[in-house]
C-alpha cells in the first residue's frame, strides 16, 4: 500500500514541488488549502490535470492553521504516515506589518498541528519548516546546526518558537519530529514579492521593453539562495531517517542581493545601474546581513548536497520568466 502524506502549504513554491517529487515516489498525496476569493492553487493545477502520470492520488481539503478543530479532524479521518508542515505567513518583510498574524499561523499554527496529531491519537513522522532566518544576527560564520538563534523579525521569532515546540514534541512525546533548517530557496514558482523572483521578473519585463524601473531596498544583504526543487528532497530524506533530527539544508556560498542583480541584469545584457531604484519602503527595522549555512551534516547523515548554485539559478528563474512573458497564455 503506498504511503500518505498530508502537506500544509501545499500551494506554495515548496509546497508544489514536494507534491510533484511525492507523487512521483509513490506517495497518496494530501494538502490543506485556504478559501480564497480568487484561484490559488496556480502552483499544484498541473498535478491535477495530467491523470496518466499522477492519477488521482493528490486530494486537497479546506483547513486553516488559524483553526484547530478542521486540523483534529483532517488528521482524525487521514490517519497520514508523513506530515510535512510547510504553512506560514512566509514574508519577512510583511511580518513587521501583521506580527501577531504571524505569530500565530508561523508560530502557533506549529503547535496546532502537533497538537492536532497528539489528539487524533496517530504517530506520523514530522517535518517542521525551520528557518535561517532564525540566525538573525549571527553568532558565527557559517551557521549549523549548533549556531545559537538571534531572530531580527516577527517571522524569525514565530519560527524559533515553532523550532523549539518541534524538538520538545520529540523530547516529551518520543515524535519523529524534525526540523528542516532551510536557507534561501528559490525557483521560477517563488513568490512574486521576495527579492529574487521580483528581480527576475523586473529583468524579464525591462528587456521585453514592458517595464522600465525596478525599486528595491537595501542591496547589501548577503543570502545563502539554493534551488527549492533539490531542497524538497531533503525535507523527504529527513523523514525516511530511523531517528529524527535537525539538519541545516544550504549550498555554503553567500551572495549579495547586489550581486544577484548584476547576474540577472548580465544574463539578458543591460546594465542594473540604468533601471533599479531604491525605496525605502522595502527595507526592515532590522536586518539579518550575512546567512551562509554549512550543510555537511545534510551531506554525511541525508547523503543531501545541492547541485544548482547561484548562477544557474539567476539564470535558470531569469529564463522562465523572459518565457513566461513571451508566452503569458502559459502562465
Ligand atoms: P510560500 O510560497 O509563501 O507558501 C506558504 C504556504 O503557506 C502557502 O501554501 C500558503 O497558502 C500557506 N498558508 C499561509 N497562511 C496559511 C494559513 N493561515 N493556513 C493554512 N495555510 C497557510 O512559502 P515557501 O517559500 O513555499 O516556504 C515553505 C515553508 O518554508 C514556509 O513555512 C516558510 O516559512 C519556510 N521557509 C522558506 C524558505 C524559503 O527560502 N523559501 C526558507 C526557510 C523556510 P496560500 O497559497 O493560500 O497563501
Ligand atoms: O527575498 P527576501 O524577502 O527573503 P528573506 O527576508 O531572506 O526571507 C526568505 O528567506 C528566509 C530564509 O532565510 C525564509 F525563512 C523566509 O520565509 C523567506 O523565504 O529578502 C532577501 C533580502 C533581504 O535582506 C531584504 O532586505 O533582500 C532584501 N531586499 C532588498 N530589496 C528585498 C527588497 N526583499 C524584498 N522582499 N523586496 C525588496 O524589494
Amino acid at each position: 500500500m503506498s504511503k500518505k502524506a498530508l502537506v500544509t502549504g501545499i500551494t506554495g513554491q515548496d509546497g508544489s514541488y514536494l507534491a510533484e517529487f511525492l507523487l512521483a515516489q509513490g506517495y497518496e498525496v494530501h494538502g490543506i488549502i485556504r478559501r480564497a476569493s480568487t484561484f490559488n492553487t496556480g502552483r499544484i493545477d498541473h498535478l491535477y490535470q495530467d491523470p496518466h502520470v499522477m492519477g488521482v492520488r493528490l486530494f486537497l481539503h479546506y483547513g486553516d492553521l488559524g483553526d484547530s478543530v478542521s486540523l483534529v479532524k483532517l488528521l482524525y479521518e487521514l490517519r497520514p504516515d508523513e506530515i510535512y508542515h510547510l504553512g506560514a505567513q512566509s514574508h519577512v518583510r510583511v511580518s513587521f506589518d501583521i506580527p501577531e498574524y504571524t505569530s500565530d499561523i508561523t508560530g502557533v499554527g506549529t503547535v496546532r498541528i502537533l497538537e492536532a496529531i497528539r489528539e487524533a491519537g496517530v504517530r506520523p513522522k514530522f517535518y517542521q519548516a525551520s528557518s535561517s532566518e532564525m540566525f538573525g544576527k549571527v553568532a558565527e560564520v557559517p551557521q549549523t546546526e549548533t549556531t545559537p538563534f538571534h531572530p531580527r523579525s516577527p517571522y524569525g521569532c514565530a519560527k524559533v518558537f515553532a523550532y523549539w515546540l518541534t524538538v520538545n514534541y520529540r523530547e516529551a512525546y518520543g515524535l519523529h519530529a524534525n526540523n528542516g533548517i532551510l536557507f534561501n530557496h528559490e525557483s521560477p514558482r517563488r513568490g512574486e514579492t521576495f527579492v529574487t523572483r521580483k528581480i527576475t521578473r523586473a529583468v524579464a519585463a525591462i528587456k521585453l521593453g514592458m517595464q522600465e524601473k525596478l525599486y528595491l531596498g537595501n542591496l547589501d544583504a548577503r543570502r545563502d539562495w539554493g534551488y527549492a526543487k533539490e531542497y524538497v528532497e531533503a525535507m523527504w530524506l529527513m523523514l525516511q531517517q530511523d531517528k529524527p533530527d535537525d539538519y541545516v539544508i544550504a549550498t555554503g556560498e553567500t551572495h549579495s542581493v547586489r550581486e544577484f542583480l548584476e547576474e540577472a541584469f548580465h544574463c539578458v545584457g543591460l546594465d542594473w545601474q540604468k533601471h533599479v531604484m531604491h525605496d525605502i519602503k522595502y527595507e526592515r527595522p532590522s536586518e539579518v546581513d550575512l546567512l551562509i549555512g554549512n550543510p555537511s551534516k545534510a551531506k554525511r547523515v541525508l547523503g543531501w548536497e545541492p547541485k544548482i548554485k547561484f548562477k544557474d539559478l539567476v539564470r535558470l528563474m531569469v529564463d522562465s520568466d523572459l518565457e513566461t512573458l513571451k508566452n503569458p497564455e502559459k502562465r
